[in-house]
């Protein structure tokens, strides 16, 4: 008996390769979804590293890194917006669409430990600012802010970062202006903001303690910060008085103002480095030695512990 080949007919083969063709047609724009939403993902994730990186530079330096200017990576001294200094930080260059990021810190939080400190206990006011999509269509001053310019120039106005100029909620990330803009994407906008505030930066290094001070002497006595070179109280003769000081500053009382004058004798004797806690520092009048006073108004707190490194 003759052989009979099987196999696929012209039509057959035709038919197949339509299905082929519509199953491989949808599965692209499937695909290519999929390898956007990834590219998105992957930035968001390594805009949280940044973040923290940011976060642990200002527990060990006390403030914010600069912005890099010049493009090399490297935190340029007081440039508040420019580049991630990625280098500084020791982070990856650049996001999942090959750019770098642009960054911006508040003016006031670049200097020390003591400037940083107390800008963000009393408020941050000023540049940059944030409208979050999230939240209320106001605009509010944040510590710093870091921006990827998404996958495109989603707005076409020859910029890749985008701005929203209508609607509840608007911003420009060009040049943040008057504000920088957290919005999840749209046709015209595809950046990614993310950014911390102030509370953020506070509770990692910033730790205020009170020294409370009773002068029963027969002087006018000066607080004086000498870590940072400032006089932070002035009581005359059998006043008191409570002071907040940054943990770990150096505290004497002394006879003139501005760390003139001499030590005076008190109990505990200064200078002391007040850290960890509160403190009680009495002075008698000049004859009495170092005894706690009668009568002293504030009940006494333990000494502080020895000054902690900032971790
Ligand atoms: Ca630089
Ligand atoms: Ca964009
Ligand atoms: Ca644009």
């Amino acid at each position: 008996m003759p052989f009979k080949q099987k196999g696929f007919t012209l039509v057959e083969l035709a038919i197949t390769l339509v299905i082929l063709g519509i199953l491989i047609g949808g599965a692209i724009p499937l695909l290519s979804a999929l390898i956007k939403q990834k590219k998105r993902s992957s930035t968001i994730s390594y805009m949280e590293d940044v973040k923290k990186a940011i976060i642990n530079f200002s527990e060990i330096h006390g403030r914010l890194p600069f912005a890099d200017r010049n493009g090399d990576g490297i935190e340029d001294g007081n440039t508040y917006s420019g580049l991630l200094p990625y280098a500084t930080l020791g982070v990856r260059p650049v996001d999942s669409y090959s750019r770098r990021l642009k960054y911006e810190l508040n003016r006031s939080l670049g200097s020390d430990r003591y400037t940083t400190c107390n800008a963000l206990k009393n408020g941050i006011s000023g540049d940059p600012k944030v409208v979050d999509a999230n939240g209320s269509s106001k605009a509010f001053s944040v510590s710093f802010v870091i921006v990827s310019a998404g996958a495109r120039d989603a707005d076409m106005d020859g910029n890749v970062f985008d701005k929203i100029t209508s609607g509840s909620y608007t911003g420009d990330n060009t040049n943040g202006r008057p504000n920088y803009i957290c919005h999840p994407p749209t046709n015209g906008f595809d950046d990614i903001v993310i950014y911390a505030g102030p509370y953020e930066i506070y509770s990692k290094i910033c730790e205020f303690v009170n020294v409370a001070v009773n002068n029963k002497s027969n002087k006018t006595i000066y607080i004086y910060d000498e870590t940072h070179g400032i006089d932070i109280g002035r009581l005359s003769s059998g006043r008191s008085g409570i002071y907040q000081v940054l943990s770990g500053t150096r505290i004497e009382i002394r006879s003139g103002a501005h760390g003139g004058g001499s030590i005076i004798n008190s109990d505990p004797p200064t200078p002391i480095i007040v850290a960890g806690r509160g403190i009680t520092i009495n002075l008698e009048s000049e004859t009495g030695g170092r005894g706690k006073p009668p009568g002293s108004i504030f009940p006494p707190i333990r000494p502080p512990r020895p000054i902690r490194p900032f971790r």
